[in-house]
């Protein structure tokens, strides 16, 4: 058995903490033989509920779980203490009413604080996955917060539109999701999205070819990816958790495990200035990973199609940048 690894997960009483840490414990991500200490982080009222959580990793009695801290969100220095991964989940989620920006700013000071503390406790080594809404601007102003930690250690979550795509693209070709690769997200996990099935891939071929319904890709696709969170609250009376909980499991092992040839993983990074995006801004894109460094994909062509819905996303995250300024 190898030295454990130190696991945090913000918000871990809520329903997709809840879908994820079980599945942290059980090695599935880090491996069979890489012990895992969870830190489990929750709001002050919510610990009650994080005892239950706790007792039930108990009585999984898991092999690969060496530990867990249970922490106040009062204290997040203790909480992120030598982590080497900060799964940050833990935010306000939008109410009926409110406004895209109003919510940038209600959860914008949990980063800024989420941020500080990472930089003065967390391992040196550390990693940040962001999935708590607006999931990239969260991840900015995080990483503006700890200007110490590289900026390649910071991440927020498009993998599940990744996988909603992917599912879509197969179902409608009538192939296995597993004969779909190469699908990416770009820009803001949020209805501006825009899912690119000009590169993605079925059994190898084009996408674009071996669906010919242009209309049904331009617009149906689109739309039912970029709505899918919405789809899923009128039907389930709860936003996606189990999906969310997966997602977020699978960007951690895309980063940590090389990237198979001819695929990519779509997760929010920061801009390097590739395809003309602002250097600085959390935006998503295709990456490759070698298991422990991590690439953009570069010299995709985009079409205007593709241009134009870049372009649309692009805008939205300067404006929810221009919304926090202060907090950067
Ligand atoms: P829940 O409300 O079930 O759970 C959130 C938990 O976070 C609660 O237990 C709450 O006590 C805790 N919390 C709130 N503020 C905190 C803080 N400052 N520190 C620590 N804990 C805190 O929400 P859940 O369904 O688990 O969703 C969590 C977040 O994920 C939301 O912001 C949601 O919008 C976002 N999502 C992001 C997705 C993505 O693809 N990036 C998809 C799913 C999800 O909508």
């Amino acid at each position: 058995m190898k030295a454990p690894i130190r696991v945090a997960v913000t918000g871990a009483a809520g329903q997709i903490g809840y879908a994820m840490i079980f599945r942290l414990a059980s090695g599935e991500v880090f491996g069979p033989d890489q012990p895992v200490i969870l830190h489990l982080i929750e709001l002050p009222q919510a610990l009650s509920a994080l005892d239950g959580v706790h007792m039930e990793l108990d009585d999984c009695a898991f092999p690969t779980l060496a530990g867990v801290v249970k922490q106040s969100s009062d204290d997040l220095e203790a909480g992120f203490a030598d982590c080497n991964w900060v799964l940050c989940v833990g935010s306000v989620p939008r109410k009926a009413g409110m406004e895209r920006g109003d919510l940038v700013r209600i959860n914008g000071p949990i980063f800024t604080n989420t941020g500080k503390a990472i930089q003065a406790a967390a391992s040196k080594d550390v990693r940040v996955l962001v999935v708590g809404n607006p999931c990239n601007t969260n991840c900015l102003i995080t990483m503006a917060n700890a200007p110490d930690i590289p900026r390649d250690r910071f991440f927020a979550m498009t993998r599940l539109d990744q996988n909603r795509a992917a599912s879509q693209l197969a179902q409608k070709a009538g192939e296995p999701v597993s004969s779909v690769k190469n699908v990416a997200i770009w820009g803001n996990h949020s209805a501006t999205q825009y899912p690119d099935f000009y590169h993605a891939t079925i059994n190898g071929k084009s996408a674009n070819d071996v669906i010919t319904d242009t209309d049904w890709l331009q617009k149906d696709f689109i739309e039912t990816v970029q709505k899918r969170g919405a789809a899923v609250i009128s039907a389930r009376g709860a936003s996606s958790a189990a999906s969310a909980a997966n997602a977020a499991l699978d960007t951690v092992k895309s980063v940590i495990r090389p990237t198979a040839e001819g695929d990519c993983c779509s997760v929010a990074v920061c801009s390097d200035g590739s395809y003309g995006i602002d250097e600085g801004l959390i935006f998503g894109y295709p990456i490759s990973s070698d298991g422990s460094k991590w690439e953009i994909l570069k010299g995709w062509d985009n079409n205007e199609f593709a241009q134009e819905k870049i372009q649309a996303t692009l805008q939205e995250l300067r404006d929810e940048r221009d919304a926090v300024k202060d907090l950067l």
